[in-house]
């Protein structure tokens, strides 16, 4: 081995130990909630991501795992109905928007299917950065039989410039409620109808139960969940969450 090779393999080694090191000094979680759930609704799954250490975070991804029949967004949804926005952006500190990419190329308007491998990939010449924690909301959608616990686990891969860290998987498991109730508190009445339309005045930060507040099951909450709400108690329709 010539001098100038012994140095880089020297130089290489020594990049190797500092990365280990730092990986070993990596604090990384990954944790999952789910609200309560409606046959056939849909449900925001959302993961915490923290990361400490001595490494920037290059890049993210994950590998998310959906109960049998439950379904994700669409490849396109500005041609798909309903219109949901399938995974979201991530905050990062320098500024770039990398986009999400779910791997998998379904026919148009066909769900993407479990286990689903999302990526955030950055376009730019300069590596995103990216800042913890974070946090992101998968809206999954149910299958019109699902009963008992229905539990959803993530995966999240951490990349450096060199290495690659893996987290635990962190699950949760969502359980059904009754559609209509968005303050879970077991039963509809005026407060259910009351709550969603001061979250849409922004006057509370966010719904108990989003899910069972979603009574047209469109994927989000807004004054049509609230008037079909009011309806029921004014027993003008029998079930509050009854397709139209
Ligand atoms: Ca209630
Ligand atoms: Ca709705």
């Amino acid at each position: 081995m010539n001098e100038s090779r012994r140095v880089k393999v020297a130089a290489a080694l020594a990049c190797l130990a500092l990365l280990g090191a730092g990986l070993a000094e990596a604090q990384l979680t990954c944790t999952a909630t789910v609200p309560d759930y409606v046959p056939g609704g849909f449900l925001p799954v959302t993961f915490d991501l923290d990361y400490t250490g001595p490494n920037t975070v290059t890049a993210l991804g994950m590998t998310v795992e959906l109960p049998d029949g439950c379904q994700l967004g669409w490849e396109d949804e500005s041609v798909c109905e309903p219109d949901i926005t399938e995974v979201p952006p991530v905050p990062t500190a320098n500024a770039q928007t990398p986009d999400p990419v779910i791997i998998g190329d379904p026919p148009e308007c066909a769900p993407y299917v479990s286990p689903i491998e999302i990526f955030w990939l950055e376009e730019q010449a300069e590596p995103t950065v990216y800042t913890f924690p974070m946090q992101f909301t998968l809206m999954v959608q149910l299958p019109s039989e699902a009963t008992a616990g229905q539990t959803f686990t993530g995966t999240c891969r951490y990349r450096f410039a060199a290495g690659e860290l893996t987290t635990p998987p962190a699950a949760a498991t969502a359980i059904e409620g009754v559609c209509g109730d968005a303050t879970g508190n077991g039963t509809i009445n005026i407060g259910d109808a009351l709550a969603i339309q001061q979250y849409l005045a922004a006057l509370i930060p966010a719904i108990p139960q989003p899910a069972l507040a979603d009574a047209t099951k469109d994927g989000t909450v807004n004054i049509g969940d609230a008037l079909r709400i009011r309806q029921y108690l004014a027993a003008l329709i029998g079930d509050p969450c009854a397709a139209k």
